[in-house]
C-alpha cells in the first residue's frame, strides 16, 4: 500500500442533491464512523453492509449535523480494497461540508483527485486499463463512449493484453531454456516459436487499428464545410443542427471567421465548422479568414466540399478543389431546390461522387450525415466490437509489435538466441506499460491528477 492514512471526500457533484455521499477509505473508517454516527436503533448492532439510519453528532458538542443513512463495509471486498465507509446525508452543500471537517477532524484526511481508484489499483482490485476507465466512463457524452469505457472496465482489453502476455512469456522462457542450456543441443521448435509469436502479432495489429475508431468515439471528429463564397455553407451549418448557429445572406463573403458546433452521428461527436468561403479575398479580415481555412483544411479529418448547384462550376470552385483534394473530403450539391446549371461532368472527370442537398429546405441532409458516418468511421462492423481509446496504450501496443516482429525476423535470420529473448523481453516491458506492471510515479500521477475528487 502506498500509504496507510485514511481519506475521506464528498462523492457526489457539487450543489443541491437529493442526498450528497461521503466516502471515507482507510484504517480510521470505520473508528471513526463510529465515533461520529449515533444509530437510532440503539438495540442490535451496526454491522457491516447494512445501512443503517441515524445522526452524525459531533462529539466535542453533542450538535447534531445531519440524518443520515451510514454503512460500514471490510477490506477487502470494497472498491479500495481497504476498509469503507460511506455516509449518505441531505444532498445540501453546508451539510456535507460539516460532516467532511468533522471527518478530518476526527483523523482523515481530504483525498487527491482520483485517489479512490487509485489506491484500488495499487491495492491490485483493478488493472491500470481498468482505473483509466473509470474516469472515461464517469466523462462518457455519449452512449458509444459509455460502451467503449465499459468495455475497458469489464477487462476487455486487461484480458487481451494479458493473453499476449502470456504467450510472449511462454516463448521468452523457451527461448531463455535454450540458452541457458546450450549443451542440450536442442534447437527452438520452430512451430511453438512462430505461430504463437505471429498470432500475438495479428492481435497487437487489431488492436492498434482500432484507435482511430476509439479516438472518434472518445474525442469527436472535426468535419470542415469549405467552398467558393455563398455556395451554402453558413446554411448547412445551421440545417445539420436545427438552429440559426451563422449569419447567412445573399452577400458573397458573409462569413469571415470560423463557426462551430457539435452534432451527434450515430453516437459520435461530430465538430462542424464553418468557414469563410475561398476566393480572392476583399479585404484585410476576409484574407485572415481565408488564410486560416487553408490552415484548418490539413488539420481536420473531414472536409465537406460545399458547390452551388444552381451555378456554373467556375474557376474559383477548382481553386478549392485544389485546396483540399490531399485530403478526405466528400462533395455536396447544394441548392438542388433551383433549376441545376453545375457542370456534373466537371465533378465525375475528378473521378468524384457528389451527395445533393438542399440545405433551404432540408433536402437531402440523412444521406450526407450517412455519408460523413461512413467516410469517417468506414462500414466497419462495430457492434461490441473492443476498442482502444487512449493513446498511451496504442503507443505502447505499437512499440511492442515492432518488438515481437524483430524477434520474428531475429530467428528467421538465425541470429543469437539473446537477441530474441531482448526484444521478447522489450515487448512484455511495453505491454507492463498499459496494464500498470511497468510503470513510473509520473505517468501514475498524470492519470490520477485528471480525476475529480471523490472517486
Ligand atoms: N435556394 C436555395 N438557396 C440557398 C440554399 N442554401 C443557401 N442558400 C442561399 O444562398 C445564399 C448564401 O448562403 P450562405 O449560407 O450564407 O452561403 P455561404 O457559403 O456561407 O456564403 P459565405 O459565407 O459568403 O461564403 C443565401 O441567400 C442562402 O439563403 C439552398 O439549398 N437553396
Ligand atoms: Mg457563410
Amino acid at each position: 500500500m502506498e500509504d496507510a492514512d485514511t481519506i475521506c471526500a464528498i462523492s457526489t457533484p457539487p450543489g443541491e442533491g437529493g442526498i450528497g455521499i461521503i466516502r471515507i477509505s482507510g484504517n480510521k473508517a470505520h473508528p471513526i464512523l463510529k465515533k461520529i454516527f449515533r444509530p437510532r436503533r440503539q438495540r442490535g448492532s451496526f454491522s457491516p453492509r447494512m445501512l443503517c439510519l441515524g445522526d452524525i453528532i459531533d462529539p466535542e458538542n453533542n450538535e447534531a449535523l445531519d440524518e443520515v443513512l451510514s454503512v460500514l463495509m471490510n477490506a477487502p471486498q470494497t472498491y479500495t480494497r481497504e476498509d469503507t465507509a460511506e455516509i449518505y446525508a441531505h444532498g445540501s452543500y453546508i451539510a456535507q461540508k460539516n460532516i467532511l471537517s468533522l471527518i478530518i477532524r476526527s483523523g482523515a484526511r481530504l483525498a487527491e483527485p482520483g485517489e479512490f481508484t487509485k489506491r484500488a489499483f495499487l491495492n491490485g482490485r483493478i488493472d491500470l486499463l481498468q482505473a483509466e476507465s473509470v474516469l472515461d466512463i464517469i466523462q462518457s457524452e455519449t452512449d458509444e463512449e459509455f460502451r467503449c469505457a465499459f468495455n475497458y472496465l469489464k477487462g476487455t482489453i486487461s484480458r487481451k493484453i494479458h493473453a499476449m502476455q502470456k504467450t510472449i512469456r511462454t516463448t521468452l522462457a523457451n527461448t531463455e531454456a535454450l540458452i541457458d542450456f546450450p549443451e542440450e543441443d536442442i534447437d527452438v521448435d520452430e512451430e511453438e516459436f512462430f505461430p504463437p509469436l505471429k498470432r500475438t502479432k495479428r492481435e497487437m495489429e487489431a488492436l492498434i487499428s482500432s484507435y482511430e475508431e476509439g479516438r472518434a468515439v472518445k474525442q469527436g471528429l472535426d468535419v470542415l464545410i469549405a467552398g467558393k463564397t455563398n455556395v451554402g455553407k453558413s446554411s448547412l451549418l445551421n440545417a445539420l443542427l436545427a438552429q440559426e448557429r451563422a449569419i447567412v445572406t445573399p452577400i458573397p463573403g458573409t462569413t469571415r471567421d470560423m463557426v462551430e458546433d457539435t452534432i451527434y452521428i450515430q453516437g459520435i461527436k461530430v465538430r462542424i465548422i464553418d468557414t469563410a468561403g475561398i476566393r480572392t479575398p476583399s479585404d484585410i479580415i476576409e484574407q485572415e479568414g481565408i488564410a486560416r481555412v487553408k490552415r484548418k483544411i490539413s488539420e481536420t479529418d473531414l472536409i465537406v466540399w460545399v458547390l452551388d448547384g444552381s451555378d456554373r462550376y467556375s474557376k474559383e470552385d477548382d481553386e478549392v478543389y485544389r485546396e483540399i483534394r490531399d485530403n478526405h473530403f466528400i462533395v455536396a450539391v447544394n441548392k438542388i431546390d433551383l433549376p441545376q446549371t453545375i457542370d456534373i461532368k466537371e465533378l465525375a472527370s475528378k473521378g468524384l461522387e457528389w451527395v445533393e442537398i438542399s440545405a433551404l429546405k432540408d433536402v437531402g441532409l440523412e444521406k450526407l450525415k450517412e455519408t460523413i458516418y461512413a467516410k469517417l468511421i468506414g462500414s466497419r462492423k462495430r457492434a461490441g466490437k473492443a476498442l482502444i481509446t487512449n493513446l498511451r496504450h496504442k503507443n505502447a501496443l505499437a512499440k511492442a509489435k515492432d518488438n515481437i516482429e524483430r524477434a520474428i525476423e531475429c530467428r528467421k535470420n538465425r541470429e543469437p538466441l539473446e537477441f530474441i529473448a531482448f526484444e521478447l523481453r522489450e515487448a512484455l516491458h511495453h505491454l507492463g506499460e498499459i496494464t500498470g506492471e511497468a510503470l513510473t510515479d509520473g505517468i501514475l500521477h498524470e492519470i490520477f491528477a485528471r480525476f475529480c475528487i471523490g472517486k
